[in-house]
């Protein structure tokens, strides 16, 4: 009977992902059903049947888990015509299920030699152990035929479960699915998405880390973010998958996903909350990691590009964004510097004079010098054709007599070809051997060259080959860890797992490269983190980086890597800022202006203007294309571009303690419309707007010839226009707004703070200019108490429980006061102490007849909706108050509806 076959079609789990070609013989010795549907084209025709029983299961034990930990077997039903799906079943896994925390949950299903991520990679935040039995979550498992499942609920509401399709464990694959308890569903990394909100419509992410372009921005690219999170209103769960071999995962429209990978096991951890920014702050602090902070000046603005020609083009860049005011913190140098490409040399011609360039950015103009380190170490002089001699290349010379290659099975060194011509790849997961090498080429650069670099820019780390295979001239990779009997859909399926990079079999202190591939970015940022601590002990740096994993973002900042001078490029990098937040990177923004292809002006001015709001805001471009940096443009574009950025400059208060709490508490610096208004529907899918922190929000114009947008203001919430501080009449609708060419919609969410200061030209000349305080009046819940805050520290030192200011703000609408209040940090009287100078209050209705400061009176001025109270004296370390009776929000009587 066709009809119990069939069932719902939005049901299935794919049995032959990707091979579209297979028909109902292959699906049935695949131990699966076969039931054609033309009428709807993306889902499966071959697919797990849950009455059939081949590929799963049988549980040792079953029931709820009520006790912090449980461990038990599982076992093939050994009476059954097994039948396997890619490779050898692994017959005896073991399951372990730990409570971590009340919300959060981790299970492992294992075996006897099989690769797991080691504690090395420093990812999982909390020790493998049971702590509670008590937890937000419930928790059951057991087995439906031979189908092995557990299943996470909450308040009565299922959130996973597995029996919606097998476990498979074999060893080259493993597969999973889970029918989801909502269908609004964000993240799985690194991909160009095309919106926040993933469809539900079959389509198999890849996660492989791999170097892409933003081109075949739908398959993987360079960094692998096993994470997803679904939920709406005050319910939220996400999912980690803590695995680093290729893999895939596809949502389908029941709601459920279904992911594989080829190898590694089954670890997989799940947190629950009542908001989206809750289980961020859940998957950050508890599981891989919170955002490091990076230091204040990096939060200025960045210039970069590839093809410099010499350091005179530089300097000539450098100068003349000077002399049109434009604010600028830091200049890059790319791989034009280097002598041949290689790592840690200078380019004797055209680059001689960097070390000198680098010293007078920061003397002369409190600017600070950035330079780009690729892994690939150049083993064979391309004159000679022979490796290189000591003389030639030291550092070569030295990572060799240091031994820290990735190695072929027989023991040679792995060989590709990257920017200097052959290469060998240092093995970063051999910590204790490559990171002092790593350190001490480091320090040399900067002793014995004498470049004073502030920052480490990372690329090429996914890692990333050119021939695409091993040796010179390129052999295909034949083991069967570079060709597994199943390839995720990742670039280059068709290859092989080795396509763009080194072969599979490659051996590294952490395992195989097939089972490490993914961390080979991760790895080499936790060797470069050491290494510029090494350098700057008493400072904080940064590492800007392309390939990461899960919990980079610890260390790291990520740009978006190779994107393309495009309207709609430009658009999606909402997207991924909106998707690295989950990530647990509070650091993050594109090339600005785009890298591949050329540019237009007005494209290049918009940018700008959206870029000016990337926590990290670069422009950076590809070498072939035509300069696009600011004043590469006409007058138009240098105000525009110089007005953006002063707005930023003026927000880096308010910016740095964001990140402060990113980095402190695992909040989101970019935050979506989602996390801030999870009830709200259209909040849901919006992928063209952000949020910094709880309530300024940036609407960029992204349209080519527009100068309007429509610009959804989310329900319930009061917003006003930043630019004129114009009170936005109805939210929970989109309104068209005008936008020339000149300006960026900007938008304050009533009922928040914002603290700003003077800006300059760089956030190191501004750091004294003292502080202006904001706040937003909130028609919508106008009794509710509020509250905002300020970090401030030197700016570049290692945070410490002592040394740094982080006072809170509150408005108390019952008695109209505004109060600051040190939280365990604030010292007053430190020489980072700041001056606030003003409190300006917008949404205010009338003139204040009376405002005290610390008890004394003091004047304010009124006009449109905004009070302005000078203030004289008051310090942000220092306690104070400032009240109206003017302010007093009565306690509302009347329901609103
Ligand atoms: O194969 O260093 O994504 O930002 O300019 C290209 C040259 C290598 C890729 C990086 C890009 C950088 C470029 N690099």
């Amino acid at each position: 009977d066709i009809s119990i076959v069939v069932g719902d079609v939005n049901d299935r789990v794919d049995c032959t992902p990707g091979q579209k070609d297979i028909g109902p013989d292959e699906c049935a010795e695949r131990g699966c059903t076969w039931s054609e549907l033309p009428s709807t084209p993306d889902a499966p025709s071959c697919f797990h049947n849950s009455s059939i029983i081949n590929h799963g299961y049988i549980s040792s034990k079953f029931g709820a888990l009520t006790s912090p930990s449980e461990s038990f077997s599982l076992n093939r039903p050994a009476e059954l015509n097994s039948i396997s799906k890619f490779s050898e079943p692994v017959t005896n896994p073991q399951v372990t299920m730990v409570k971590l925390s009340k919300n959060a949950f981790r299970m492992k299903i294992s075996a006897e030699g099989r690769f797991e991520i080691p504690d090395e990679a420093e990812i999982h935040q909390l020790p493998f152990e049971g702590t509670t039995s008590e937890s937000d979550y419930s928790v059951e498992y057991g087995h439906v035929n031979d189908r092995f499942f557990f299943k996470i609920s909450r308040d009565g509401q299922d959130l996973i479960d597995s029996s919606h399709g097998p476990l498979i464990f074999e060893d080259q694959y493993l597969e999973t699915s889970f029918a989801l308890g909502s269908s609004n569903c964000y993240g799985l990394g690194e991909h160009n998405h095309r919106r926040f909100r993933h469809s539900l419509n079959w389509y198999r992410w890849p996660m492989f880390t791999r170097d892409n372009a933003l081109t075949f921005g739908e398959k993987n690219l360079y960094g692998a973010q096993p994470f997803f999170m679904c939920g709406e209103g005050n319910s939220f769960f996400g999912v980690y998958f803590h695995n680093s071999n290729a893999q895939e995962a596809q949502f389908s429209p029941k709601p459920a996903i279904t992911w594989r990978s080829t190898g590694g096991i089954f670890d997989i951890s799940i947190v629950v909350a009542d908001s989206a920014e809750e289980l961020v702050q859940v998957y950050t602090s508890q599981i891989v990691g919170k955002p490091f902070l990076p230091p204040q000046w990096s939060l200025g603005f960045h210039l970069s590009r590839w093809g410099y020609n010499s350091v005179d083009e530089m300097k000539k860049v450098v100068n003349e964004m000077i002399a049109a005011k434009i604010p600028l913190e830091a200049q890059y140098a790319d791989i034009d510097y280097m002598d041949g490409k290689k790592d840690f040399t200078i380019d004797p011609d055209k680059f001689s004079g960097l070390a000198d360039f680098a010293k007078e950015l920061l003397e002369d103009h409190n600017m600070h010098f950035i330079l780009i380190l690729d892994p690939a170490i150049a083993n064979i002089n391309p004159d000679t054709k022979k490796e290189y001699t000591e003389a030639e290349y030291p550092s070569y010379a030295r990572a060799k007599a240091a031994d820290v290659w990735i190695r072929n099975p027989d023991g040679t060194p792995a060989q590709a070809r990257v920017w200097p011509g052959l290469t060998l790849f240092p093995d970063f997961t051999d910590i204790n051997k490559t990171e002092p090498w790593w350190t001490d080429e480091c320090r040399r650069f900067l002793d014995d060259e004498g470049v004073n670099f502030a920052a480490l820019w990372i690329d090429m780390n996914e890692p990333s080959n050119f021939n695409n295979a091993r040796d010179d001239p390129p052999q295909q990779c034949l083991d069967k860890w570079s060709n597994p009997p199943f390839i995720p859909n990742i670039l280059g399926a068709e290859k092989g797992l080795f396509a763009g990079t080194l072969c599979m079999d490659g051996v590294q202190a952490w395992g195989k490269h097939y089972d490490v591939h993914s961390l080979y970015g991760h790895s080499m940022n936790l060797v470069t983190d050491k290494t510029l601590k090494a350098l700057y002990p008493d400072r904080r740096s940064f590492i800007l980086t392309r390939s990461q994993f899960a919990g980079t973002g610890r260390v790291a900042g990520h740009w978006f890597g190779d994107n393309q001078s495009t309207w709609s490029q430009m658009k999606w990098s909402i997207i991924s800022m909106l998707e690295y937040s989950l990530f647990g990177f509070a650091f993050t923004g594109a090339d600005i202006c785009g890298f591949f292809l050329q540019t237009t002006p007005q494209l290049c001015q918009r940018w700008q203007q959206l870029g000016a709001f990337y926590p990290y805001s670069r422009n950076h471009n590809a070498i072939g294309w035509a300069d696009q940096h600011p004043t590469a443009f006409d007058d138009d574009m240098i105000e525009s571009t110089r007005n953006a950025l002063l707005i930023r400059y003026s927000l880096i208060p308010s910016l740095i303690t964001i990140m402060y709490e990113s980095n402190q508490f695992g909040s989101t610096t970019v935050r979506s419309l989602m996390a801030e208004f999870p009830f709200d529907r259209n909040a849901a899918d919006c992928s063209d707007q952000f949020l910094w922190g709880r309530g300024f929000m940036i609407a960029p114009v992204l349209e080519e010839n527009a100068v309007s947008r429509a610009v959804y203001f989310p329900a319930n919430a009061s917003w006003y226009d930043y630019h004129s501080y114009e009170e936005i009449v109805g939210s929970g609708k989109t309104k068209l707004i005008q936008a020339d060419m000149m300006t960026i919609p900007l938008y304050a969410r009533g009922g928040t703070f914002l603290t700003s200061q003077t800006p300059e030209v760089t956030t190191v000349a501004q750091r004294f200019n003292p502080i202006t305080i904001t706040y937003f009046m909130d028609k919508v819940k106008p009794t509710e108490l509020r509250e905002g805050a300020i970090f401030r520290d030197n700016g570049v030192g290692l945070l410490n429980e002592e040394g740094d200011n982080y006072m809170k703000f509150n408005f108390n609408p019952i008695n109209g006061e505004f109060t600051s209040f040190c939280t365990k940090r604030c010292v007053a009287g430190k020489e980072d102490d700041l001056d606030i100078e003003k409190l300006v209050i917008v949404g205010v209705e009338r003139r204040l007849t009376t405002v005290l400061v610390n008890g004394q009176p003091v004047s304010s001025t009124f006009s449109g909706n905004t009070v302005t109270i000078e203030l004289s004296g008051i310090k942000i370390s220092t306690e104070w108050s400032i009240v109206s009776p003017d302010l007093i929000v009565g306690v509302e009587t009347t329901a609103t509806s």
